[in-house]
This record gives structure tokens, C-alpha cells and sequence, in this order.
């Protein structure tokens, strides 16, 4: 129905790297006079998840929240090497699937109708069959980048190059990018029988009958990529494509009130010194990698501040640092740097004027977080789709990769090798001045009137009558 304001309905699947860009829509929906509705799955993996819906709809009292009870089904163990249906975020993908009956019977129930869904790419060929059915409109809500897309929408055609005997170095073509070095593509999509790449397969094949797909990006970062996706060369007949940086939901933080203790700390180091460190809030590094980052950070002379995790979801028991560290580790670690094991503000932390550097498992997220704020990177990608946006920021010039690192858990990189590479981060002009420069294409792009306003307005104007 087109009408003057438009309902929405917004379906994340799980994981925060999945949450957070949905509630930036969903925010900027309602901020743009759009009804919405957020759809939730519980019981939700994280706490961390929990805590952020919670705050959204604390601060956008007019979104409705619509909990989807997922059937809590006992999966059976599948005997397939690959070992992603062990993982919750990917667990509950597949709760969603099974319980999309009830996705059904939530769409039918709302008031007035929704004008459309947008869902997550997990959940395309789960949604798709239920917004048929009903006659909505379905819209992909990417959370990665334009580059992950172009990978996910060309990987039929991958198939044979990756499963083959191929070397690593060997590139991957996708028509209208520069080749991909197929080392960036994780073990679990190069074996394309893994439920991983089958998901990604079925979601694959129903690219065209989606309406639309907005992807969370800019012309500064991935200009060439998703000038390639909108002309067709790399799916032929491609949906629409909104290319936009998803703007924030939460306000700017008041500063003084009651900050905590790193933020004190921070406040006291000098402009651009710190270096932050996290690998994002899923994959716990090994114990043995850990101790050398440890070391790393303490051999390379500059004040760090690093968020580690020892459990897969927060709310498991993980180990403290002291025991994967061990005391003298520990005692070396805080003399110089701030650990933290507690979920923190990251936004807050890359836009603070003493961070000069961002060791980053290189989750879309966290990467336009610190182009955003002209944070020069080193990454090291750990798994799923980091990899090949190393490649892409590398290729922008906003970060550097660290080497053939490997996977999470494939071998142990040593400290002082770690250490050296982030001395040249922190020591190179050409990164910070390319990370200066992009950092004002993305301020010009997201300000009032800029490129990625009029798309996100393009996208509303849609449904408006
Ligand atoms: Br950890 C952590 N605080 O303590 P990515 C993360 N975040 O605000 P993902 C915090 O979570 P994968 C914390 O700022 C970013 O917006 C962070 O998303 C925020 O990686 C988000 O960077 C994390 O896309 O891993 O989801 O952890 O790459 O596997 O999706």
C-alpha cells in the first residue's frame, strides 16, 4: 500500500555484526517518519544482543518490537567436517529457518500491513518463501561489504576455482573487480558441500527474486565494486541495489558523565598513540595466540588498549586473563595497556582522539567504524567474510594486512612478528594520511543532503504515495 508513512518491518538474524546495522536502519526509518517494526528472535545467543535491542527500543519508544519464538528443536549433528553448525550465531540461523511458520503468522498479524520486510542475507531463502505467500515486498539488509556481496553473488560460478587443486595465491575472477586472491576465501566456502556454503548456495538462488538489496557502504571504500554489481556484469538482471552507510542510531555520547576507567585512561594518553585492539565478538582467539598478541603489544612501545574474549557467547564462562596469560604476562600487559573482557562502547573508543591505530579482525563493522574516524588499520582476518574485506581495505588504502596470518586457530603467529606490523601501522604516514582523506570523503558522503542521505531517501520514496 502506498501510503504517506510507510511500514517497515526489519528481521536481523543473530550475532551483534547482524544486530547493529539493523537497528542503524530501523533507527533511520523511524527517525524518517516510517513506521517500524523490529522482529526479534528469541531467546536471543548474546547478551550483548539483548542489551542493544533493549537500549533501541529504549530510545525509539514508536518502533515496535515483534518477539519471535523460535521452536526450540534439538538440531541433529550433521557429520560434515566443517564444524559452523556447532557455531551458535550459525545455530540460530537455522532455529530461524525451522521456525518460519511463525514468521508467517507475525506478518499476517500486523496492522496496518507491512509495505515490506527487510531480512537478513542468512535468512533469503527462509523469507522469500513467506513474503511470496503473502505479497510483500522483501528487501536484503546486507551487513557486510559491497565486496562480500559481489563474492556471495558470483560463488556458483566460483565453484570450480576454489574447490580446485588451485594454489592460494592463484586469483578468483569476479567480472568487473580486481581478482581475489583465493587465500582469502575461508576454508568453510571453499569446500562447497559444507552446510555453509550450501546456505550460502540457496541464498544464492533466489538473488532475483528479492526486490531490492542495501548494502552498508560508500564510492570512497567500494566505489568500483558496487558500480560492478549495479551493472549487471556480475548477476545479470541484479535487484536494485541502495549503497549507503547506515547512519548511527544512538546519540553522541555526553562527555563527563561518569566515564569509566578506560575512558579515563584514555583521556590521558596523547593524540593518536593508543593502539586498539579487539577481534571482534565472536571468535575467541586460541590461548597460545593470545599470549602472543600479549607480547606483541607489550614489545611494540605503544600504550594499547585491547578488548579480548575468551568465551564464544558472552554469557558463557570464559577464562580470565590471568589464566590464559599467566601472572607474569599479566603484570607486563597492564603496566602498559588497558584489557578489558567486558563488552565496551567501540564506537566511542575509535572516536576518541588518542587512538592512533586498530589491530581488527577486520569485521565490516568495526572497518567502517575506523574509516569513519580516519583510524588507520592493521588487519587480521580470523574467518567468514574478513578476509576478503582485507582485501578490500587494503585495496582502499585504509588499512594494511598483516601477512599470511592464517585462519583462526591454524597456526600461531609470533609476537614479535605481530609487534613489527603494528609498529608500521602506527608509523606510516601514507596509512594516516590515506585514512585522514577517506575519513572526509565518508563525513561529506553521510552529512545532511550528501550521496548516501538522498539513497537512504530514494529507498523510502519508494513506498510513499
Ligand atoms: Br567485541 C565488541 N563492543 O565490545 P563486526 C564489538 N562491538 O561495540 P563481528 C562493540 O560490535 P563477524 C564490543 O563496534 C561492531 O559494531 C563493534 O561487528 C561492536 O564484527 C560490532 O566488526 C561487531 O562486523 O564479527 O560481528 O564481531 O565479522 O564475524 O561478524
Amino acid at each position: 500500500s502506498q501510503q504517506q508513512q510507510p511500514h517497515m518491518v526489519l528481521m536481523p538474524s543473530s550475532g551483534a555484526g547482524h544486530v547493529i546495522p539493523f537497528l542503524k536502519v530501523a533507527g533511520a526509518l523511524a527517525s524518517q517518519n516510517c513506521r517500524v517494526t523490529l522482529i526479534t528472535s528469541y531467546p536471543l545467543v548474546s547478551q550483548a544482543e539483548s542489551a542493544l535491542i533493549t537500549r533501541f527500543l529504549t530510545l525509539y519508544p514508536q518502533v515496535t518490537e515483534k518477539q519471535f519464538h523460535l521452536l526450540l528443536l534439538h538440531l541433529p549433528p550433521n557429520d560434515h567436517s566443517d564444524d559452523s553448525s556447532k557455531d551458535p550465531f550459525f545455530r540460530q540461523w537455522e532455529l530461524i529457518h525451522r521456525s518460519l511458520p511463525r514468521l508467517s503468522d507475525i506478518l499476517k498479524s500486523l496492522s496496518p500491513p507491512a509495505d515490506a520486510l527487510l531480512s537478513d542475507i542468512s535468512l533469503m531463502s527462509s523469507t522469500i518463501s513467506v513474503t511470496e505467500s503473502l505479497n510483500i515486498p522483501n528487501y536484503v539488509l546486507f551487513a557486510s561489504s559491497a565486496r562480500m556481496f559481489a563474492f556471495f553473488a558470483y560463488y556458483p560460478a566460483l565453484s570450480d576455482a576454489l574447490s580446485g587443486s588451485a594454489g592460494e595465491d592463484e586469483l578468483l575472477e569476479i567480472p568487473g573487480l580486481e581478482g581475489l586472491p583465493k587465500s582469502s576465501v575461508p576454508p568453510l566456502l571453499k569446500d562447497t558441500t559444507s552446510p555453509f556454503a550450501t546456505m550460502l548456495r540457496a541464498n544464492n538462488d533466489c538473488i532475483k527474486k528479492f526486490d531490492g538489496f542495501l548494502i552498508n557502504t560508500c564510492d570512497v571504500l567500494e566505489g568500483k565494486t558496487v558500480r560492478a554489481l549495479k551493472s549487471g556484469k556480475i548477476v545479470d538482471g541484479m535487484p536494485p541495489i541502495f549503497d549507503f552507510l547506515y547512519p548511527p542510531w544512538e546519540p553522541e555520547k555526553v562527555k563527563g558523565s561518569r566515564s569509566t576507567a578506560w575512558e579515563r585512561w584514555l583521556d590521558e594518553q596523547l593524540p593518536a598513540s593508543v593502539v586498539y585492539v579487539s577481534f571482534g565478538s565472536r571468535a575467541p582467539l586460541s590461548r597460545e595466540q593470545t599470549i602472543e598478541v600479549a607480547k606483541a603489544l607489550i614489545s611494540c612501545n605503544y600504550p594499547f588498549m585491547w578488548v579480548a574474549k575468551f568465551s564464544v557467547v558472552d554469557k558463557d564462562d570464559g577464562q580470565s586473563m590471568h589464566q590464559v596469560l599467566g601472572a607474569d604476562l599479566t603484570r607486563q600487559v597492564k603496566e602498559k595497556g588497558v584489557v578489558v573482557q567486558d563488552w565496551v562502547d567501540q564506537q566511542q573508543i575509535i572516536g576518541h582522539k588518542s587512538v592512533g591505530g586498530f589491530v581488527t579482525h577486520c569485521g565490516w563493522n568495526s572497518i567502517l567504524e575506523a574509516s569513519s574516524n580516519g583510524v588507520p588499520m592493521l588487519g587480521w582476518p580470523q574467518g567468514g567474510d574478513q578476509g576478503i574485506i582485507g582485501v578490500a581495505i587494503a585495496e582502499c588504502g585504509v588499512g594494511m594486512l598483516g601477512g599470511k596470518w592464517g585462519w583462526n586457530g591454524e597456526f600461531v603467529v609470533k609476537g614479535e612478528e605481530i609487534g613489527m606490523r603494528i609498529r608500521e601501522m602506527m608509523e606510516s604516514q601514507k596509512l594516516r594520511s590515506r585514512a585522514a582523506e577517506v575519513m572526509e570523503d565518508i563525513d561529506k558522503a553521510v552529512a545532511r543532503g550528501g550521496v548516501c542521505d538522498r539513497t537512504l531517501k530514494q529507498f523510502i520514496n519508494k513506498f510513499m504515495s
